[in-house]
């Protein structure tokens, strides 16, 4: 299964950093993409991902899942 996470800066975003260290922890291998938070397009790139417009996401080849 194919693990894309997507977040914004583990600086400013705990969300961000709490998702990527628990999915280090895993050891499982998975692609991370960052969206840098408050940027002018932040929202617009934000919205591709996601409908709420927030991070962190994960997309697996099953499901999306926001937390
Ligand atoms: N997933 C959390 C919140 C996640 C959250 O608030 N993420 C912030 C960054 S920490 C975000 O995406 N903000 C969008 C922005 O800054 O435009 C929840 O629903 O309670």
């Amino acid at each position: 299964m194919s693990l894309h996470l997507i977040i914004g800066d583990k600086l400013y975003s705990s969300w961000s950093l709490r998702a990527a260290l628990a999915l280090d922890l895993t050891g499982a291998s998975y692609t991370e993409e960052l969206i840098k938070l408050n940027q002018p397009d932040t929202r617009e790139r934000l919205l591709k991902h996601s409908p709420t417009g927030k991070v962190p996401l994960l997309k697996t080849s099953l499901e999306e899942i926001e937390r």
